[in-house]
C-alpha cells in the first residue's frame, strides 16, 4: 500500500527527527560521563559552575555576605584593567607554595598580557612563565658576590627545589638574594611591556583588592600617570624613606619610562649598590631619588602592610578603602578573595568591611595561649625582679606611677586585674559623651608573667604555642573588651563616605 505523500513526509520527518536525537545523545553524552575533560570543560563555560555553602557565612555576618558562593561568574565585579600592569616578584624558594593560590584567586581575572612574574630563577607553572630577574647580572658581579651562590646553587639543582633546599638555612640566603632583583626586574617591565599608565609591584604575599585599585587609581586618585609618580607604604631606613615592597608599590608610566630609558645600566649600578644595603625596595626609592628626584608618596592605610587579623582596626583604620594587604599566606589570600566574592554589595570596600565579616564574628572575651599583639600602654609588676623579666619593648611602654589609676596600679597581678582596665577607662558619667567614646584608648589587653599590656585599637592577632611550664603564670592569656568596641563602632556610625587617602610627599 502506498501512503499519501503527506503521511511520507511526516514518517520522514519523524525518522529525521529520531535519528538527529540520536546522534545529538552520542555526541553529548561524553560531557555527562565526564570522560573527556576538556570537552567538557569547553561546553560547561557556556552553562554555569557549582554553587557551594559559602564556608565563611557565619553567626555575626549573615547580612553582610551570601550564603551561598555562586562560583559561576567569578570576574563579574572585576574591573577593566586596561593600562594597568601587575608585575609580582617571587623566588623559587617560595613559588610553588605561594603562587598557584594567587592565579586560581585574584589573578585568575587579570588578562595575561596585564601582569609579569619575576624569580630569581627561570620556570614554568602550568601555562605561566616565571622570568628570571637576574639573568642579565653581569657574571663577574655573580662571581664577587657572595650572595649570588644561591642563585647558582639554585641552577645546579637536579631535582625539584624543593628537595636541594633546606628551607630554613636558606630562607636567609635567599632574602640576601632578593634585594638584586628589584631593579632588572624594573628594566625588564618596561621593556616588556611598555607604555602602560600604571606599573604595580607586589609580592607573592600580597593581597590586591582589585576593584578598589582601579577604581582609586583612575577615578579617585586625580594622579597623572604622565607625571612621575611613586606611592606605596612609607618605611624608612637610616631615615631614607622608601615604599615598602611586601605591601605593593605603585610606579606611573611617566617615571617609569623615564628611569628605564635614560639610566642605561641601572641594574649594574643598583648591583653594586645592593652589597651595602639592607633592602631592594629602598633600592628602588634610591635609584628614583637619584636619577628622578621623585620621593614616595604616602598612601598608607590603603595600601597597607599588615593582613585582616593583624590590622588595628580603630581610628584611622575603619573608613578608609583598602587596596592591599601584605603577608597573606595562601588560605587567607583564598579566603579573602572569597570574601569579595561573595559580600552582598559591590560598594568600595573600606577596612570596617574587612573587620565586620571577617573578624567580628571570632572575636569573644578571652583566648587562652594567644597573642593579640596588645603593646601600647603596658603595666609590669614594680619588682626588679619581674621588671628584669619583661620584655623591652613592654617596659619601655609602662604607664608612670603617679599618672596611674587605682586599677592600672594593679592591672599586673592577673589577667581579671588587666582586664579591668579597659572595663573602668569611661566611667559611668561619661558613658554619654561622644567624643569621649570615639577617643577610647583601651579595647583589648594581653596578660603574660605579671606583665599587663592593653592596646588603643582592635585585632584579632594569633596563636601563641603553649609554654612548657604549668605555672599560671608563663600563659599567655588576652582577652577583648567587647562592649567597649562595640560603644566605639556605635559612636563612629556608618561610613557614608569611604575615607580616601590623598597620598602626600
Ligand atoms: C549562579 O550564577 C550564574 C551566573 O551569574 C547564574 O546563571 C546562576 O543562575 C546562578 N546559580 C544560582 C543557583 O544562583
Ligand atoms: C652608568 O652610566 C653613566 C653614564 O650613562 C656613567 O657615568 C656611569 O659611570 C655608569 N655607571 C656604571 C656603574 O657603570
Ligand atoms: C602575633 C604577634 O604579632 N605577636 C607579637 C605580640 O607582641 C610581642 C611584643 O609585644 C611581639 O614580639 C610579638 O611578635
Amino acid at each position: 500500500m502506498i501512503a499519501p505523500p503527506s503521511s511520507r513526509r511526516l514518517r520522514i520527518f519523524g525518522a529525521v527527527t529520531v535519528v538527529t536525537l540520536i546522534a545529538t545523545y552520542f555526541s553529548l553524552r561524553p560531557q555527562w560521563q565526564f570522560e573527556y575533560r576538556e570537552y567538557y570543560d569547553g561546553v560547561a563555560s557556556y552553562f554555569s559552575r557549582p554553587v557551594y555553602d559559602n564556608t565563611l557565612y557565619n553567626q555575626g555576618n549573615e547580612n553582610l555576605i551570601q550564603k551561598q558562593y555562586n562560583t559561576s561568574n567569578p570576574c563579574a565585579r572585576f574591573p577593566d584593567t586596561n593600562g594597568i600592569l601587575f608585575v609580582m616578584k617571587t623566588g623559587a624558594t617560595e613559588a610553588f607554595d605561594r603562587l598557584p593560590t594567587q592565579l586560581l584567586t585574584t589573578m585568575s581575572c587579570l588578562p595575561e598580557s596585564n601582569f609579569l612574574l619575576f624569580s630569581d630563577m627561570e620556570q614554568q607553572m602550568g601555562p605561566y612563565h616565571l622570568y628570571d630577574a637576574l639573568s642579565e647580572i653581569d657574571e663577574a658581579d655573580m662571581d664577587r658576590i657572595s650572595d649570588f651562590k644561591l642563585y647558582r646553587s639554585q641552577q645546579e639543582c637536579a631535582v625539584s627545589l624543593q628537595s636541594c633546599i633546606d628551607t630554613k638555612a636558606e630562607r636567609q640566603h635567599a632574602w640576601n638574594l632578593d634585594k638584586y632583583k628589584f631593579l632588572p626586574m624594573i628594566e625588564q617591565t618596561w621593556r616588556m611591556r611598555p607604555g602602560r599608565d600604571w606599573y604595580i609591584f607586589a609580592e607573592a604575599d600580597t593581597y590586591v583588592f582589585w576593584a578598589n585599585m582601579v577604581h582609586w587609581l583612575r577615578k579617585q586618585s586625580g594622579l597623572n600617570p604622565r607625571e612621575k609618580i611613586y606611592l606605596g607604604s612609607r618605611s624608612f631606613v637610616a631615615n631614607r624613606p622608601f615604599a615598602h615592597g611586601g605591601s605593593g608599590y605603585i610606579l606611573s608610566g611617566g617615571v617609569l619610562k623615564h628611569l628605564v630609558e635614560k639610566h642605561s645600566n641601572l641594574t649594574r649600578q643598583y648591583t653594586e649598590k645592593g652589597t651595602e644595603e639592607c633592602c631592594g625596595d629602598l633600592l628602588v626609592a634610591l635609584a628614583l631619588n637619584d636619577h628622578e628626584g621623585v620621593k614616595i608618596r604616602q598612601t598608607w592605610p590603603m595600601i597597607n602592610g599588615e593582613k585582616p587579623t593583624t590590622l588595628p582596626y580603630g581610628r584611622g583604620h575603619w573608613c578608609e578603602p583598602i587596596l592591599t594587604m601584605h603577608h597573606m599566606n595562601a588560605e587567607e589570600i583564598s579566603t579573602v578573595w572569597q570574601f569579595e566574592q561573595t559580600r552582598k554589595t559591590d560598594r568600595i570596600l573600606m577596612i570596617k568591611d574587612l573587620y565586620d565579616s571577617l573578624i567580628a564574628p571570632k572575636m569573644k572575651e578571652t583566648r587562652e595561649n594567644w597573642d593579640n599583639t596588645s603593646d601600647d600602654v603596658c603595666y609590669i609588676n614594680p619588682d626588679p625582679d619581674a621588671q628584669e623579666r619583661a620584655d623591652g619593648q613592654a617596659r619601655d611602654r609602662q604607664r608612670k606611677e603617679d599618672e596611674m589609676s587605682e586599677v592600672e596600679k594593679v592591672a599586673w597581678k592577673s589577667p581579671e586585674n588587666c582586664a579591668k582596665v579597659c572595663e573602668t577607662e569611661i566611667s559611668a558619667e561619661d558613658a554619654g559623651d561622644k567624643e569621649k567614646r570615639l577617643n577610647r584608648n583601651c579595647f583589648q589587653y594581653r596578660w603574660h608573667d605579671e606583665v599587663c599590656c592593653t592596646s588603643k585599637s582592635f585585632k584579632l592577632g594569633e596563636p601563641k604555642s603553649k609554654s612548657s611550664s604549668d605555672d599560671s603564670k608563663a600563659k599567655w592569656t588576652s582577652g577583648w573588651y567587647l562592649e567597649g568596641i562595640q560603644d566605639w563602632i556605635d559612636a563612629m556610625g556608618e561610613c557614608t563616605k569611604p575615607a580616601w587617602k590623598i597620598p602626600e610627599l
